[in-house]
C-alpha cells in the first residue's frame, strides 16, 4: 500500500453511561486498556487508543457516558465527552439494541447533529434482545435522526461484527500519514492504567453508593530484580518484582470501613484481583500494597479533583 493511499484519523465513542463504549473500544483495538463494569459512569476521562493495520490508523477516544451530572466530577466527565466532538473525523454513537428513544437520546442526537461530524450508529448488546427488536430500534433511530450515516449491529462483549465497525470507519477517514508509530496502543501511562485496574476491581466488588466515590492514586512503582537491585530505567523481566503502593480514596468516613471490609477481606480481594491484571499488563511479578484514605466529598471539591487528575489541566 503506497503512502498516498494510507488513511488516518480520530474517532470518538459517545453515548449514555453503561452502553458498552469501553468494551467496544477494547475489542476494536484487541487489547484491554479501558476499564469496564456493570455500573454506570465507570469511565471518568478521555482514553486514547490506537488501531493500526497495513492501510489505516484509527485513533479512538473513549469517553465518559453523557448524563445529568450531580457533582463537579460529573460535570468534568460530561465536558470531557462533549469536548472530543471537535477533535474527530467521525463519531460512533453507541446505544443498546433495545433502546426506546426518549429525552436523553434526543438531547444526544441534537448534540451530535450540531457537531457536523459523520455519525455512525452502533447498536450494541444484540446478544440481549431478539433480532426483530434490533431491527425496530434501527428503523426508529434512522427515522428520528436522519443525519445517521450507517447502522451497525454488534455485540461488543461477544465480539460479534467488530470488523464491520472498523470497515465503516475506514471508509470515512481522510488520506494521510499515521499519527502514531505502529507499536503504539495507547497514550495512557502505565501508572494510570494500574490505578484504573485497581478502581475497576473496587467498582466490581463494592456495592451501593460506595464505588462511585472511589478514586485511586498510585504513590510508588519500583522494580526489583532477582537480587533485590533496583534500576528505574530497565524494562521489567518475568522474574522481576514490581513493588506498587497505591491508595484507594473514598469520600466518607463511613465508607472507609466498607472498603476495608470485615477483617480486611474486601481490600484483600480488591488487591488479589488487581494484582493478577497488573502482572499481565507489566509482564512481571507484582507486590501490591493498598491503603485506604478519606478525602471528604472530593467529587465536589475543585482542588481535590485537580489533584486526582480530573481536570482540564491534565496534560
Ligand atoms: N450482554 C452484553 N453486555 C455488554 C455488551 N457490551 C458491554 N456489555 C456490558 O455492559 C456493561 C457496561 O460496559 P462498559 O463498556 O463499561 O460501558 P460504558 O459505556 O463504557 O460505560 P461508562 O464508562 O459508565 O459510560 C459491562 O457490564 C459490560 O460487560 C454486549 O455486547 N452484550
Ligand atoms: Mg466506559
Amino acid at each position: 500500500m503506497g503512502a498516498e493511499q494510507f488513511r488516518a484519523g480520530f474517532v470518538t465513542l459517545i453515548g449514555r453511561p453503561n452502553v458498552g463504549k469501553s468494551t467496544l473500544m477494547n475489542q476494536l483495538i484487541g487489547q484491554k486498556i479501558a476499564i469496564t463494569s456493570a455500573r454506570p459512569q465507570t469511565t471518568r476521562g478521555r482514553i486514547l487508543t490506537v488501531y493500526t493495520d497495513e492501510d489505516c490508523q484509527i485513533v479512538f477516544l473513549d469517553t465518559p457516558g453523557l448524563h445529568h451530572s450531580r457533582n463537579k466530577l460529573g460535570e468534568y466527565m460530561v465536558r470531557t465527552a462533549r469536548g472530543t466532538l471537535s477533535e474527530v473525523d467521525a463519531v460512533l454513537w453507541l446505544v443498546e439494541a433495545g433502546t426506546v428513544i426518549g429525552s436523553e437520546e434526543r438531547a444526544i442526537g441534537e448534540l451530535l447533529d450540531k457537531s457536523g461530524k459523520p455519525i455512525l450508529l452502533i447498536l450494541n448488546k444484540i446478544d440481549t434482545v431478539d433480532a426483530t427488536a434490533v431491527t425496530r430500534t434501527a428503523e426508529r433511530f434512522l427515522q428520528e435522526f436522519p443525519f445517521i450515516r450507517s447502522v451497525t449491529q454488534v455485540s461488543a462483549l461477544k465480539r460479534q461484527r467488530i470488523d464491520e465497525v472498523l470497515q465503516e470507519i475506514r471508509e470515512l477517514l481522510p488520506y494521510g500519514p499515521p499519527f502514531y508509530d505502529e507499536e503504539t496502543v495507547t497514550e495512557e501511562t502505565e501508572r494510570a492504567i494500574v490505578s484504573e485496574i485497581i478502581r475497576e476491581k473496587a467498582l466490581r466488588l463494592l456495592s451501593d453508593e460506595v464505588p462511585h466515590g472511589i478514586a485511586v492514586t498510585v504513590e510508588r512503582m519500583r522494580l526489583r530484580d532477582r537480587n533485590g537491585e533496583t534500576d528505574p530505567f530497565r524494562e521489567p523481566e518475568p522474574e522481576d518484582l514490581m513493588d506498587i503502593e497505591a491508595s484507594v480514596i473514598c469520600e466518607k468516613d463511613s465508607h472507609k470501613g466498607i472498603v476495608i471490609g470485615k477483617g480486611g477481606r474486601m481490600l484483600k480481594q480488591i488487591g488479589i484481583q488487581a494484582r493478577k491484571d497488573i502482572e499481565e499488563l507489566l509482564q512481571c511479578r507484582v507486590n501490591l500494597q493498598l491503603f485506604v484514605k478519606v478525602r471528604r466529598d472530593w467529587r465536589d471539591d475543585a482542588t481535590q479533583l485537580r489533584s486526582l487528575g480530573y481536570s482540564e489541566r491534565r496534560s
